[in-house]
């Protein structure tokens, strides 16, 4: 099996906009959870707060042209492919606006004018698209990448074997990123996966993987470059498992009595990976108070464009509908 090895170092520079990016995430996902617990967001909402890295350190490694296909817990994975805040939150509140015009909502997020194939509401959805994108890149002979996302509970779904079968089988370029949060709703790890360690379920297809802490930005960046270029020369799929954390409830309104008492807290004191970045750019408060301002005003600005959005006519109710 071909070994894909890490590549070089990330300047401070480009660290400091992943601190940015990632916070600006992370105060997206907390004031959703504020609006949709006063009551303003319907449907059913999942964070990925404490994921953060593993979207930021995917997307940003991507090029002009590769495309990703996002899971239930997409917020992240939506802003870090470029889709402006004002255009997921106006989504969240069900506006025309939004980047499904209102009609998807929060699982739903769409901008495949940005190379988002989408959220999933079905779990491993996302996979066989992503498998049929990176076909059709490797039949027009094009150098782009297409990334799934999913978590460690997907990796029991049908469509996850089916996907790296066929992707390892055709040689097609895609990247499979598992962001391994060790969860699966309230069902942890131990009682939903028969290993320990999921990169086997890559070699039972002959697929190479890599294995890195998903809280390191760093290491989640020199990876993903790695893995994306692989794939793009024409040397097959890569299997990308990232260890990470959810530091939170699987759903915003969760009240998580199946965890373990104090592993929330323990976890959001040691491995917070906002925290890990600030402490290793050594941020002065200063700095942070800024990067957080500017956070805030962005996620503030995107709450009032949503609110002054245009609500979907009930008439176009059944418009899009095809089954
Ligand atoms: C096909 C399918 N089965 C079950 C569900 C219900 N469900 C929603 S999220 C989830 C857990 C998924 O766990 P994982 O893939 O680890 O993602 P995480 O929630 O940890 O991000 C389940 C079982 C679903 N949405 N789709
Ligand atoms: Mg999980």
């Amino acid at each position: 099996m071909a070994k894909v090895e890490k590549k070089g170092s990330v300047s401070e520079e480009l660290l400091r906009e992943f601190f940015r990016e990632m916070l600006l995430i992370r105060r997206f996902e907390e004031k959703v959870e504020e609006r949709f617990r006063a009551g303003e967001l319907p449907g059913f909402l999942h964070v990925a707060i404490g994921q953060e890295a593993c979207a930021v350190g995917v997307c940003r490694a991507l090029e002009e042209g590769d495309v990703i296909a996002s899971t239930h817990r997409a917020h992240g994975h939506t802003l870090a492919k470029g889709t402006h805040p004002n255009e997921v939150m106006a989504e969240l509140y069900g506006k025309l606006e939004g980047t499904s015009h209102g009609y998807g909502g929060s699982m739903h997020l769409y901008d495949v004018e940005r190379g988002n194939l989408g959220a999933n509401a079905v779990v491993g959805g996302g996979l066989p698209a992503t498998v049929g994108a990176a076909l059709a890149f490797k039949m027009r002979d094009e150098p782009r990448v297409a990334v799934a996302f999913f978590g460690d509970g997907a990796t029991n779904i049908g469509t996850f074997h089916e996907s790296l079968n066929l992707a390892q089988l055709w040689q097609v370029p895609a990247v499979f990123v598992c962001e391994n949060n060790h969860w699966a709703e309230s069902t942890p790890a131990k009682q939903q996966l028969p290993i320990e360690d999921l990169t086997e379920r890559a070699a039972a297809y002959g697929m190479p993987a890599m294995h890195v802490d998903g809280q390191e930005i760093e290491e989640v960046y020199a990876s993903a470059v790695a893995a994306l270029d692989h794939a793009r020369g024409g040397r097959g799929p890569v299997f990308l498992l990232l260890e990470t954390y959810r530091l939170t409830g699987h759903y915003v309104g969760d009240p998580q009595v199946y965890r373990p008492k104090g592993e929330l807290q323990e976890l959001r004191e040691t491995q917070d990976p906002i925290t890990k970045l600030r402490e290793k750019l050594e941020l002065s408060d200063e700095e942070f108070e800024q990067a957080d301002r500017e956070a805030h005003e962005l996620v503030e600005a995107s709450v009032e464009f949503a609110k002054a959005g245009t609500d979907p006519r009930p008439e176009d109710a059944l418009k899009n509908l095809y089954a």
